[in-house]
């Protein structure tokens, strides 16, 4: 297996658990809207920007609006999200993603964000985790949402590594999609039956550590071209 240069981590389903926040403030949208959606539509909006999110949102529900609405309800739904992710402090971080991170930090693999989301730095500032990453790529430095390539390639281009060096982490399956297209080894984080393209399956980062990825990588992907 090539040396490993870098760790890229999707955040939202990665790093923290804030899928459940989106939800909220997108139901909350939605019924003041006259609809309701379901926890498993939810599932659909992982990885997926904040205005695709509301576009597909609106779909389900049956509504059209005008088009200077959307920005209007795209900021109500953040300001809403934003709202219940002020308090969110360490406790929130996943089961093993702290001691995973600080492994890495010590082998001198940098660390790389690669999220869709906008409010990345804050929750990375709020969990403790900001001066652990080397680089963030987030929602406000892309034009293109996963399965796009472009949120991990601008993460391995700003450390100056190839994808076939870097190892991308994602729970959703557009991320995964995102992962393979750029060509970089890729890890799903999750349940098997929704990301088993990815080169492996973890289900969480809480029973391993970075050396049984590698192995895991190398025996699933071998030495990507
Ligand atoms: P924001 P990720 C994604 O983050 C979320 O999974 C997705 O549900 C959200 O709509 C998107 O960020 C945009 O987030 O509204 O905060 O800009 O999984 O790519 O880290
Ligand atoms: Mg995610």
């Amino acid at each position: 297996m090539n040396k490993i240069k870098a760790c890229i981590f999707d955040l939202d389903g990665v790093i923290v658990d804030t899928a459940k926040y989106h939800f909220k403030a997108w139901r909350r949208l939605a019924n003041e809207l006259g609809f309701d959606f379901s926890e498993e539509d939810n599932e659909k909006l992982k990885g997926v920007s904040r205005i695709e999110s509301l576009q597909l949102i609106l779909e389900w529900g049956g509504k059209t609006v005008e088009e200077e609405q959307i920005m209007v309800l795209a900021q109500q739904k953040n300001d809403w999200y934003l709202e219940s992710i002020q308090q969110m402090n360490s406790d929130e971080i996943l089961p093993g993603v702290h001691r995973f991170i600080k492994h890495l930090k010590k082998k001198q693999i940098k660390v790389v964000l690669g999220s869709a989301s906008k409010n990345a730095e804050f929750i990375l500032g709020r969990i403790g985790l900001l001066p652990l990453f080397d680089v963030l790529i987030d929602g406000n430095k892309t034009t293109k949402s996963k399965p796009d390539p472009e949120v991990f390639l601008k993460g391995a281009e700003a450390i100056g590594a190839l994808p076939k060096h870097c190892i991308v982490f994602e729970d959703a399956e557009k991320g995964v999609e995102a992962a393979l297209k750029g060509g970089f080894y890729t890890v799903g984080v999750g349940h098997h039956d929704v990301l088993e393209e990815a080169h492996i399956v973890i289900p969480s980062f809480e029973y391993i550590d970075y050396e049984e990825v590698l192995d895991a990588l190398g025996s699933a992907a071998g030495s990507l071209k």
